[in-house]
């Protein structure tokens, strides 16, 4: 039986960088979270009939919002869901399924390498049909929506057994659960070249994959235990926990702490690479060197011909305006576009469909590829793994190799996490009273040439997105950009990110932090940070 249940409209579903992402009780509110899937299939046209993928990356309140999801697809007039056995789809894993089966869209549970449990972070997102997230135009559609929402429609039947694989049927829909590996090591198999990669590893070649208890541990497990020859325990912490073992599932130096410790010691393997909760962000780490995302994006557009799957070239390459000029510089030496976007990954969509772009990347540790339209964790490990097979080198000297050749581009960001709202809010408005006044003030030696709020003009459907982060450029290329995270569930996080270009190989060895201290300073200096957030350091450094 199909019911209507009345509701109202709760004021604060405004999905943000990457879907609406709130703490575990918020979502717990009564029918806070069919309001909001009703208010997705509300903006959508089209999809009697047609299939919708829902997985999520396991955490808390994982199956409670798939069964739901699932029961609400019936009552809409879905034809059919396929989802991951126990619920679980990593996020590339989601966008690859969407693509293969031609899905109208999916809906993906997950706060990324944000937290969880009964206290924690929770997430649902809408991909489209492309299988990459919902852009703008989708989201603020379903926003006005749910802030209008009157009932909801759900199947008033049982529980789908998630745990079995195959076909169940529900209101005449068919919901059918999938192996959530199989369809995406199939595709990692044509892409890379698994021969090259388990022949490196038989040659005593050392990896240590950390699935920080999220989704990517039974990805990891099959592709590079199973499939890839490594050693069993190559893959650590490989359950996927609800809790994610209680830490945060943020692959970056702070949260991956130990692997790190495990990659500078004196008998180090020689990869590590660990991925997030719902395993669409990297981490990599060479034997004593820690690869930013940033230089990973330029490394892997410089080399990605060597793997099987990008063999005939790059059409082009995209980052997000945050990120480093690193691969700028390659794009500049292959020939090849270079595209800058605002943070999200629901940029990249648009100029991956239009084959502008093959690689695009992230400095909040996502890289990715045309293969799917989400960033991937996993993947960008295997490229690496695939250039290390082919070239014979270590991480170390292919990054040192790297910098020689374009020059480094020192990068960091610091990050001020649960920050008071208002105090954040005024920071960045006095940042954009400033802007004009800026160019052709000099601060410590450095001045200034450009400084403005970036709006994205989209080349392909021509939207514009304004209000994405305020730049200040200086003379020479350093830059300091400062935004608001688009992700965070409590408080504002005050993201500066801090970079400066050194073409003299003879000074590409000094500590990050250091090369940057005078941009640091001036970031301070300008934004008055410490004054107005009351902090006298950033929370996390990456
Ligand atoms: C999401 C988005 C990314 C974005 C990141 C950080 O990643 O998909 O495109 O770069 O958040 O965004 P913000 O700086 O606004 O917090 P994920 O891995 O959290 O889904």
């Amino acid at each position: 039986m199909i019911k209507t249940v009345s509701t109202t409209p709760y004021s604060d579903q405004k999905p943000g960088t990457s879907g609406l992402r709130k703490k575990v009780p918020v979502f717990q509110q009564q029918n806070y979270a069919e309001n909001f899937i009703q208010s997705i299939f509300d903006s959508l046209e089209g999809f009697a009939g047609q299939t919708l993928v829902i997985g999520g990356d396991g955490r808390y309140y994982n199956r409670e919002v798939i069964q739901i999801a699932i029961k609400m697809a019936a009552a809409n007039g879905f034809g059919q869901v396929l989802v991951g056995r126990g619920g679980i789809l990593s996020t590339p894993a989601a966008s690859n399924v969407i693509r293969k089966h031609k899905a109208f869209g999916g809906i993906i549970l997950s706060a990324s390498h944000n937290p969880g449990g009964p206290t924690e972070d929770f997430g649902i997102k809408y991909n489209i049909g492309n299988g990459g997230p919902a852009p703008e135009k989708i989201t603020d559609a379903i926003f006005a929506r749910s802030k209008a929402i009157d009932s909801y429609r759900i199947a008033d039947a049982a529980d789908v057994n998630l745990d079995i694989e195959g076909t169940q049927t529900i209101e005449g829909m068919t919901v059918t659960v999938i192996d959530p590996v199989a369809d995406y090591a199939e595709l990692m198999e044509q892409l890379f070249d698994f021969a090259a990669i388990r022949a490196m590893f038989g040659g005593g070649f050392r990896v240590v994959f950390d699935a920080m208890s999220a989704v990517t541990g039974p990805y990891a497990k099959e592709i590079i235990e199973n499939r890839l020859g490594a050693p069993k325990g190559s893959v650590l912490n490989f359950m996927p926990l609800p809790d994610f073992g209680g830490h945060h599932p943020d692959p970056n130096l702070v949260h991956a702490r130990a692997l790190y410790e495990t990659m500078m010691a004196d008998d180090a393997p020689d990869f590590g690479a660990a991925s997030d909760g719902d395993g669409d962000r990297n981490l990599i780490i060479g034997r004593s060197i820690f690869v930013t995302p940033s230089d990973s994006l330029a490394m892997l557009a410089a080399n990605a011909h060597l793997a099987p799957g990008y063999a005939k070239g790059l059409s082009g390459i995209a980052r997000s305006m945050p990120t480093s000029g690193a691969a700028d510089r390659v794009a500049e030496k292959l020939g090849i576009g270079m595209y800058e976007t605002p943070t999200g990954w629901k940029f990249f969509g648009n100029l991956l469909d239009a084959d502008k772009v093959t690689i695009c990347g992230e400095e909040s540790a996502g890289t990715g590829s045309n293969h799917v339209r989400e960033k991937d964790g996993l993947w960008a490990v295997l490229l690496w793994l695939n250039v290390l097979a082919v070239r014979k080198e270590s991480v170390i000297d292919i990054v040192r190799e790297h910098w020689a050749t374009y020059g480094r581009n020192y990068y960091s960001r610091h990050d001020y996490e649960e920050v008071d709202s208002a105090a954040a809010n005024g920071l960045m408005a006095d940042l954009r009273a400033q802007l004009a006044d800026l160019p052709g003030k000099s601060f410590g030696g450095l001045t200034v040439e450009t400084a403005d709020d970036f709006a994205y003009h989209d080349p392909i459907d021509k939207s514009v997105s304004e209000h994405q982060g305020v730049r200040i450029l200086f003379a020479g290329g350093s830059r300091i950009v400062f935004r608001l995270s688009g992700t965070g569930t409590s408080g504002a996080t005050l993201r500066v990110y801090i970079e400066r270009y050194e073409p003299d190989a003879a000074r590409h060895d000094v500590e990050t932090q250091t090369a940057l201290a005078d941009l640091i300073a001036i970031a301070d200096e300008i934004a008055g940070i410490k004054s107005r957030t009351g902090r006298d350091a950033p929370s996390v450094i990456t």
